[in-house]
């Protein structure tokens, strides 16, 4: 019986696992053999994925609203205020150690001469966005003027990159401009989550403040939450199989890996490089010098989210299995993963800021400018931002790098020179934002650790984990 138990646990990691093999193996086959006319076959391969992703999509406003209004009415005002200013710490600490790294990495590697430039170039246009714009954007999201409209729309303004298809190009000659959206790419999550985390907080310590008066609404979120998370079980069995398809149609559909690999390979290893610092080095030392616990053995326990993060590239769909791992694997605390995993979700993405980063200076350097000092304070300013801003959906950092590259005077059209090997790099830096959030709450869940204990006697809703 233990024996079957610990295989049906571990089972689902390996079948991720598994199918991330076969999705790569399958896409890197069919790519010899299949030259496709149009990016709508693409579509056809990915179908399955895209089932998974929409599945995925569809539960995280019930689970974040849930979550968090459970969360905060159960957990009190004070404890809620000192963990929220903990978890922003955190967040903005780990945040900038992401891009101090990436900035350091892309100054001493220099991946970009510009001579590059004349090889790189493709036609592409996008528009431009100011700074303070996406400044007051961003924090307009946190106060949504309707709550309802704030469920399925996004953004106050639109950063829009427009590309043409270099396939199209090839086949037939001529010159579409070709939306990115067509591709799945938008900033949109066509949530507004920001707002939704914002307002879940808010009604969540309300509702903990009108003590007998608000047991309904208590009642009726942790009822949600629990219905929720049996959804979310039923779902996740599902992530292998859409996942394996996911990461099939990204394979084929990327242009010459090769072409891509020497005209890029060294602005990839940059980024991945730092990455890796990020990942390996710097979050496990954070984590082993908090708790003094083995961070190899949190990540391990992390492995279906992290897997996930890989093949969704997208972190929001990937939180329904970071609480899971977080709550049943790493038993941290209910209520610090119901808050500081949704929030997290939304706002710490460290892997996205480095990225932002790295991408930025390897475009002026593409570009043959050279950056003064303030203007690279500025880039690590405005990436944090942008990376705070970007949702957690596939490729949504490519698009708020064009805030970067606003900031510092650099022709936004420039993300075209990078967007061939995006879809790639946008896995890693998922994997590192879900990595990080993870972390957090580890961390979180350590300093806390009293203050949560005798909440716990008398609370129940561990149960909706179990
Ligand atoms: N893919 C992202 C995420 O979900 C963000 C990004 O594009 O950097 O974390």
């Amino acid at each position: 019986k233990m024996a079957r138990k610990i295989l049906m646990d571990n089972l689902l990691i390996i079948l991720i696992i598994i199918a991330v093999f076969i999705g790569v193996g399958m896409g890197m086959g069919l790519r010899n053999v299949w030259t496709y006319e149009d990016y709508k076959e693409i579509f056809y391969l990915e179908f399955p994925g895209r089932l998974l992703l929409n599945m995925l999509k569809m539960l995280i406003l019930p689970l974040v609203i849930s979550s968090l209004v459970t969360g905060m009415a159960s957990i009190g005002t004070q404890a809620t205020g000192k963990l929220g200013a903990a978890a922003v710490t955190y967040y903005m600490t780990t945040t900038l150690f992401a891009v101090i790294i990436g900035i350091v990495l892309v100054l001493t590697i220099h991946p970009g001469s510009s001579g590059d430039r004349e090889k790189l170039r493709r036609e592409g246009s996008s528009t431009n966005a100011k700074p303070l714009d996406s400044l007051l954007d961003l924090v307009s999201q946190c106060f949504p003027e309707n709550l309802v409209s704030a469920c399925f729309e996004r953004r106050v303004t639109d950063i829009e990159i427009v590309q043409s298809d270099p396939r199209i190009n090839e086949t037939d000659g001529t010159n579409y401009t070709v939306d990115l959206e067509k591709y799945g790419l938008k900033s949109d999550s066509g949530t507004n989550v920001l707002g939704i985390v914002v307002f879940s907080i808010a009604l969540g310590i309300v509702i903990n403040h009108l003590g007998e008066e608000g047991l309904p609404l208590k009642r009726f979120f942790s009822s949600l939450n629990s219905a929720t998370m049996i959804l979310i079980n039923v779902v996740i069995w599902y992530t292998p199989f859409g996942i394996m398809f996911l990461i099939a149609g990204k394979f084929v559909a990327t242009d010459d890996i090769g072409q891509v690999l020497s005209d890029l390979g060294k602005y990839m290893g940059t980024v991945l490089g730092g990455l890796v610092i990020h990942g390996f080095i710097v979050l496990p030392l954070m984590y082993f010098i908090a708790t003094r616990k083995n961070p190899a053995a949190f990540a391990a326990n992390m492995a279906k989210a992290l897997f996930t993060a890989w093949g969704t590239a997208s972190s929001s769909a990937t939180l329904p299995l970071t609480m899971d791992c977080l709550v049943k694997k790493n038993k941290v605390n209910v209520n610090v993963v119901r808050f500081v995993a949704p929030v997290g979700a939304t706002i710490n993405m460290d892997g996205t800021a480095l990225y932002e980063a790295v991408a930025c200076i390897f475009i002026a350097q593409i570009n043959g400018m050279d950056l003064s000092v303030a203007d690279v304070i500025i880039v690590s300013l405005t990436a944090t931002a942008a990376a705070i801003g970007a949702a957690g959906v596939p490729q949504a950092g490519l698009v708020t790098l064009v805030i970067v590259l606003t900031a510092v005077g650099l022709p936004t059209e420039d993300v075209t020179f990078i967007l061939s090997i995006d879809w790639f790099l946008d896995r890693f830096r998922t994997t590192i934002n879900v990595w990080g959030d993870s972390v957090g709450a580890g961390i979180l869940n350590h300093y806390f650790r009293n203050v949560f204990k005798e909440e716990d006697e008398d609370e129940t809703n561990d149960s909706n984990f179990q």
